[in-house]
């Protein structure tokens, strides 16, 4: 029979789907459990179980990622050590919870250093081949990061100075918040987001730097009275797949969770914006004084924040050096 250019196409389809069936039925569903630290109801788990939807619709099954918020699978402080090590192949943490490691870690958290989400953004841009370098070393592959609204001062009364916060008990969540504390004659202690309703509630903390957003998540009028807007800095989550993991994903599906991260990206960005506000009232509606700090205050804490961007600038070296010269360009 004379081979015609019907009989060779359909030959040619007839292969590539026997290869495709061959591919399909040797691809075998995994299931991604993916810790996350911060309450269900937050913005980032949400979109955190939004992107684990679109995963698996995507992959047609492939991979099933199954999403597991408020550090239930492992503490907030845990989760990168168990996507390093494999014991959970993706994971969601704050990335300046690891200035411990490497001070790099902490440039989001440079008081004063990038205070609005215009800021954030380019900040984030200039640091983002960095970190993706540092985490790959650590067999990590990053692959989406999102911003928490900007930071300010929680207390259980009115504050006017930072003489007024002298010996108050200080809820951290990472090394600048710490150290703040330290400066401003507070006693800090790490507390993960998860328990600081309780550790108010009974009077282990009394003070905190956060974002409205997680004194709303937390019910923190609850024991709490005063939110000071600073905008000191806007931390950032991130999300990582360890690295052999990675490795072994097939190009297709790598494609399908690039789509999906770069979609939650997106998503928690503007789902940060909104409720910026939408939390402020939810504190005030809660029955707290929500107002922006007083000029002594606000005097006195960029004092301290300049010196600690100096001290940070010193520690991270020659890549924070980078990052911090290629954000000022940006400007
Ligand atoms: N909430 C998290 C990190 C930053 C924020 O706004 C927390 O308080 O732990």
């Amino acid at each position: 029979m004379k081979t015609t250019f019907l009989t060779k196409t359909t030959k040619t389809f007839a292969i590539a789907a026997g290869v495709l069936t061959m591919a399909a039925g040797a691809a075998q569903a995994e299931k991604w459990d993916m810790p996350m630290a911060y309450s269900a109801s937050n913005f980032h788990s949400a979109v955190g179980a939004e992107f684990a939807k679109c995963v698996t619709t995507g992959t047609g099954g492939d991979i099933e990622v199954v999403t597991h918020p408020s550090g239930a699978l492992f503490k907030g402080g845990d989760i990168k050590r168990a996507v390093q090590t494999g014991q959970a192949p993706i994971g969601e943490r704050l990335i300046s919870g690891h200035q411990n490691e490497n001070p790099v870690f902490g440039v989001d958290s440079v008081p004063f250093l990038a205070t609005s989400f215009e800021d954030a953004t380019k900040l984030w841009k200039a640091a983002k081949p960095v970190m993706t370098r540092i985490l790959s070393e650590q067999n990590l592959h990053l692959l989406y990061s999102a911003p928490w609204p900007p930071q300010g001062l929680y207390f259980k009364k009115e504050v006017n100075s930072v003489a007024d916060m002298k010996g108050l008990k200080f809820r951290s969540y990472n090394n600048t918040t710490s150290r703040l504390a330290e400066l401003t004659g507070m006693l800090p202690g790490t507390i993960e987001t998860a328990e600081i309703s309780q550790a108010f509630a009974t009077g282990v903390a009394e003070s905190m730097v956060s974002s409205g957003s997680t004194g709303y998540d937390r019910k923190v009028w609850e024991s709490l009275t005063h939110f000071y807007e600073v905008d000191a800095w806007l931390p950032r989550n991130y999300v990582m797949v360890n690295k052999d993991v990675w490795g072994k994903t097939s190009k297709a599906n790598k494609q399908v969770i690039n789509g999906c991260a770069s979609l939650a990206e997106y998503a928690a960005y503007y789902r940060s914006v909104e409720y910026t506000q939408f939390t402020l009232n939810g504190l005030k509606a809660g029955g707290m004084k929500v107002g922006p700090a007083g000029d002594k205050l606000k005097a006195e804490l960029k004092a301290i924040g300049e010196s600690m961007a100096a001290d940070w600038l010193k520690k991270a070296g020659a890549d924070g050096k980078a990052i911090v010269d290629a954000y000022k360009a940006m400007k």
